[in-house]
């Protein structure tokens, strides 16, 4: 049966994993939502004691809920409460019924621990699966996995989903540059699986190595785990001769696969509603918002046994459309994350994601696509400097400072300093890159 899927699904553009599900009527959806969402919620209540606490403080019933919206009366969420319940606190399940585990690297503080059981792997790769057909993967294609196996979820979590979808995986991890390239030519991969900022890596590698990649069969890459622009996404289609396509998740939910876009136009990624419950909120207030309003994303998950989230706050800012897409897919689509509320910097009161600065910088002649950004305190303000890269020797490091200060005045309105730096001076990045140095103590 397998075999079959794939001749025929080879050539069909709007190859669909589940076509039943991704198309389902969106009214149809609420109601597995709601079904989905009692489900969660009493299974949140009855077996772990700090939903059980959350809720009776809020006085709030599964059986209360009568649509998806109702979630609105239940207690959010936060990754201090993973924190405090570390490292098992949060698991609905037995410990006989985890079958893996996941966590953060946790810059600061304890690592937030997530749990699998096998129905909640097996519904991962699933989903995996789906994203990747969406964006135009096929079973019987190569793809390098160049995502980050181990703790984090990219590797291993796309791993099982291109296995599912039928596809033969390079489990390369992230690392190792020079031989990255060796492999992705000699076994002629058809997917490149990384975070944007380890892909442009590779570009780079490659054009030093004298490889061309876009004269491989290489033709899509799944980038995500970091924000990225819309000019990035442009850089490295040019570099690759691909097309890159955006892809979003969180261990705390999931892992990659949360939301993916579709390979019909790049206009949101579609999150996959049949498992998760997708709210934005004002940060501040706390209050749904209406759809199409830009704030933080809230998500609850439908079926995970391991570990039910109710109203996690990923702290990731976007916004939420209904538009029906032209792909057939009548999923949400949550708009590219710009960044997250704690990522953003206010630089003399005005608000700056490092992904905006990016989009500038990535557009002016002369600049390597590679760059950090140094907030420091002077006196009573911070002050912003974004270091970055001269694309080669013969570059006039001065004019390319004064033309990126200015574009960062004029498209962001905000003044910062610029230090042009010497080809390969940026740190590369192997897996999520650091885009800020904070030195204001
Ligand atoms: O980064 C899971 C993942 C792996 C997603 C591979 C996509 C591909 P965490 O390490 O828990 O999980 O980090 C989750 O990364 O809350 C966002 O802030 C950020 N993030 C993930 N995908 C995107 C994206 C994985 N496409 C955190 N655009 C999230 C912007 C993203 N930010």
């Amino acid at each position: 049966m397998g075999l079959e899927r794939n001749v025929e699904s080879r050539d069909d553009p709007n190859y669909m994993f589940e076509r039943e599900i991704e198309t389902m009527p969106r009214d149809a959806l609420a109601a597995l939502q709601t079904e989905r969402l009692r489900w969660t919620l009493r299974r949140a209540y009855e077996n772990v004691p700090f939903y059980r606490a959350a809720f009776d403080a809020q006085g709030v019933r599964a059986d209360q809920l009568e649509s998806p919206a109702d979630i609105r009366h239940f207690p959010f969420t936060v990754k201090d409460d993973l924190r405090q319940n570390y490292p098992f606190g949060m698991f609905a399940s037995p410990p006989g019924d985890i079958a893996r585990l996941h966590a953060s690297s946790g810059t600061t503080g304890k690592p937030t621990v997530v749990g699998y059981t096998r129905g909640d792997l097996d519904r991962w790769a699933g989903l995996v699966a789906r994203s990747m057909a969406g964006a135009g993967v096929r079973p019987g294609d190569i793809v390098h996995n160049a995502y980050g196996y181990g703790l984090f979820t990219g590797g291993l979590g796309f791993h099982a989903g291109a296995e599912r979808l039928g596809c033969t995986v390079v489990p390369i991890s992230g690392g190792g540059t020079e031989r990255q390239i060796t492999l992705l030519r000699d076994f002629g991969a058809d997917v490149l699986l990384a975070t944007p900022s380890y892909a442009l890596n590779i570009a780079e590698t490659a054009a030093r190595e004298g490889v061309d990649l876009r004269t491989l069969p290489l033709r899509r890459g799944m980038f995500g785990a970091e924000p990225w622009s819309d000019e990035m996404r442009a850089t490295l289609e040019r570099l690759m001769g691909i097309r890159a396509v955006d892809v979003y998740g969180l261990s705390e939910i999931m892992g990659p696969g949360v939301a993916c876009e579709c390979d019909t136009d790049q206009g949101g990624l579609h999150g996959w509603e049949d498992h998760f419950l997708f709210e934005v909120i004002d940060p501040e207030t706390l209050e749904p918002l209406p759809m199409g309003e830009a704030g933080e994303l809230v998500i609850t998950t439908l079926t995970r046994e391991a570990m039910p989230m109710i109203r996690y706050r990923t702290r990731d800012i976007t916004r939420l459309s209904a538009e029906p897409c032209a792909c057939g897919r009548t999923h949400l689509r949550i708009m590219r994350v710009s960044g997250r509320d704690d990522d953003m910097m206010i630089i003399r009161g005005v608000n700056v994601f490092p992904s905006q600065i990016e989009s500038v910088l990535v557009a002016v002649e002369g600049l390597a696509p590679h760059y950090q950004i140094v907030l420091r305190r002077e006196g009573a303000l911070d002050s912003m400097t974004v270091e970055v890269e001269a694309l080669n020797e013969g570059v006039d490091c001065d004019a390319c400072a004064e033309a990126l200060r200015g574009r960062i005045k004029a498209v962001i309105g905000v003044t910062c300093t610029v230090e042009v730096k010497e080809p390969g001076a940026i740190p590369r990045s192997q897996g999520k890159a650091v885009r800020v140095r904070d030195l204001r103590g």
